[in-house]
């Protein structure tokens, strides 16, 4: 009871901003939640830094029913960036579609960027994304292999 009547004072006490020290124990408690902030602080500059890099990557989506379309089937298209910025590309459509760098049947078709026909890259289902780090400056058009009338180009400044 008289325990009951010290916490019950130490409420009242606390209500009116008065701080109340009932033992030895309770001083860590304000240590160990300064500590928990602490971290929660460096966990915090670190999704900031993560955030960051998001920035640097640009979205271009393959858009429902892009195998009947043809320089709308990459949205935005043009799409324009700036060197170092990544491009990423995601496959909205149910359709398995490619972003193959140049233009249909050039010899160095591919050689830049390719999401490919297989592997990990290759856009073969819905939401599944490629991407590609531009390092110049330049026109970079692009095609897919499985429906040529697919065109883009990626600008980059
Ligand atoms: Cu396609």
């Amino acid at each position: 009871m008289v325990i009951a009547s010290i916490s019950l004072l130490a409420s009242f006490l606390a209500v009116l901003g008065i701080a109340v020290v009932l033992s030895h124990d309770d001083l860590t408690t304000p240590i160990v939640a300064f500590a928990q902030n602490a971290t929660n602080t460096i966990g915090q500059n670190a999704t900031n830094a993560t955030a960051t890099t998001v920035t640097d990557k640009v979205q271009v989506s393959i858009v429902p029913g892009a195998s009947t379309l043809t320089d709308n089937a990459y949205s935005p298209n043009p799409v324009e960036i700036t060197i170092g910025q990544t491009v990423v590309w995601t496959n909205d459509d149910t359709a398995f579609h490619t972003v193959t760098s140049g233009t249909v049947g050039a010899v160095d078709a591919g050689q830049v960027f390719d999401s490919g026909l297989a592997g990990p890259s290759a856009l073969t289902s819905k939401g599944k994304t490629f991407e590609h780090t531009f390092d110049a400056a330049g026109e970079y058009p692009y095609f897919c292999i499985l429906h040529p009338a697919m065109v883009g180009t990626v600008i980059v400044n």
